[in-house]
């Protein structure tokens, strides 16, 4: 058999507009800090499965079952696949097809839940670090859906266990939903699954986030409590943008018929080559290391921003993010994204619970480790780095600060190249 690498030449020469903007974030994912709490930078392997030629298959159905002939080859990565995400978690059984982590949330509505009917789901709201796709009016989770929303503990703000038992006991829902963006402690994963089987409930966990950090045994791992867990792939997993699907057996029929046919047609299975190499990737040690030192960092940013006058929501980190309250720096969110980007931060504005302030331009912010834990960054580069965030928020106006700020996140990043 003869290899075929993807041609970037061919790219430059058919088309430098789209080849332009490739190199363009090539360059800023090499020369800034990337502190968005979900991204991170897929290994040279996995962008090599991506941009195959597994991109021109059509293969609805699954491994061995397909509606197309031909299918040799893609039923062999899906399988692995399958069964590397399976043995890594634990899992009865894995959907490797959906398209997005909002695809396979959809997969889980359509599998367990009637639209518009009295069904109810138990979730966190996403003011308090929820997502869009757990009940928020705006999305078809809450247009159709019947959420009861939970909220965090106004005086600890972590998920407050007794709270949601109350909330269960009194709405007696069909699914109750953990898992969130933009909360950052660990989750009784027991306890939930104590409160499903107390109200005969299905235990439903969004694991998108964390689900890197699960497979190193590093935060819990849900899939040993839960009746289903959907994830992403791109986070802390550091795959190829995507979803999986783990559940028990017994739902394994109405997991695979919701996410095909019900949501979604032909898989992306160059993806899913990827997300198998991915899942390869996370067995083994390296990526135990980095995501110990993905936890290590958070927590010295978060006790470096605590320094630096920010308020640490929930007072620190189990995981992989810090949320940060800006009030007492005098500055919003909006305002904070924009100064950090000026000096090579790419950070996210995020609403912090019972946040006074609207959406788009809230208290807080949202930053993350997985990306520079991938490049070898550690405690040590962790508190740098909250200090050059505390200078650059007391000093959003001053050309001087920000100069000596970019300087430094030049200086750091030089000692952590990306796709060297
Ligand atoms: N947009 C993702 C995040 O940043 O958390 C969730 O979908």
């Amino acid at each position: 058999m003869r290899e075929y690498a993807a041609d970037w030449e061919a790219l430059k020469r058919t088309d430098p507009e789209v080849a332009q903007a490739i190199a363009g974030e090539l360059d800023r994912e090499r020369t800034t800090l990337r502190l968005i709490a979900s991204e991170n930078y897929a290994s040279p392997a996995v962008l090599a499965a991506l941009a195959s030629t597994m991109n021109n298959k059509y293969a609805e159905g699954y491994p061995g079952r397909r509606y197309y002939g031909g299918c040799r080859w893609v039923d062999v990565t899906e399988q692995l696949a399958i069964d590397r995400a399976k043995e890594l978690f634990g899992a009865d059984h894995a959907n490797v097809q959906p398209h997005a982590g909002a695809q396979a949330n959809m997969a889980v509505f359509g599998a367990f839940l009637e639209p518009r009917s009295d069904d109810k789901v138990l979730g966190l709201v996403l003011p308090h670090g929820g997502h869009l796709t757990h009940g928020s009016p705006v999305n078809v989770s809450g247009m159709w859906f019947n959420f009861v929303g939970y909220e965090v503990d106004r005086e600890t703000e972590q998920v407050d266990m007794d709270g949601i038992e109350d909330l269960a006991k009194q709405h007696r829902p069909k699914v109750i939903l953990a898992g969130f963006t933009a909360y950052p402690r660990t989750i009784d994963f027991a306890a939930f699954r104590r409160i499903a089987d107390e109200v005969g409930a299905m235990l439903w966990v969004d694991a998108s986030h964390f689900i890197g950090l699960s497979a190193a045994g590093v935060y819990p791992n849900p899939v040993q409590f839960a009746d289903v867990v959907t994830f992403t792939t791109h986070k802390t997993l550091r795959g190829p943008r995507g979803a999986i699907i783990a559940c028990r057996e017994e739902h394994a029929k109405a997991i695979d018929k919701a996410v095909f046919p019900m949501m979604q047609g032909g898989p992306l299975e160059h993806v899913i080559a990827a997300k198998a190499v991915a899942l390869k990737e996370a067995m083994r040690p390296e990526f135990k290391e980095y995501a110990a030192r993905t936890v290590r960092m958070a927590r010295a940013l978060g006790d470096g921003l605590a320094e630096e006058g920010l308020r640490i929501i929930s007072g620190g980190t189990d995981s992989h993010l810090v949320l940060a309250d800006l009030r007492p720096l005098d500055i919003t969110g909006k305002e904070a994204e924009v100064v950090c980007d000026e000096v090579g931060i790419a950070l996210n504005k995020n609403g912090i619970p019972f946040d006074p302030m609207p959406p788009l331009n809230p208290s807080g912010i949202r930053v993350g480790t997985p990306g520079p834990a991938t490049l070898g960054m550690d405690e040590p580069e962790g508190k740098e780095i909250a200090s050059i965030i505390g200078e650059v928020l007391r000093h959003p106006q001053d050309d001087d600060v920000k100069a000596r700020a970019r300087q430094r996140v030049t200086d750091l990043v030089s000692r952590f190249p990306a796709y060297a």
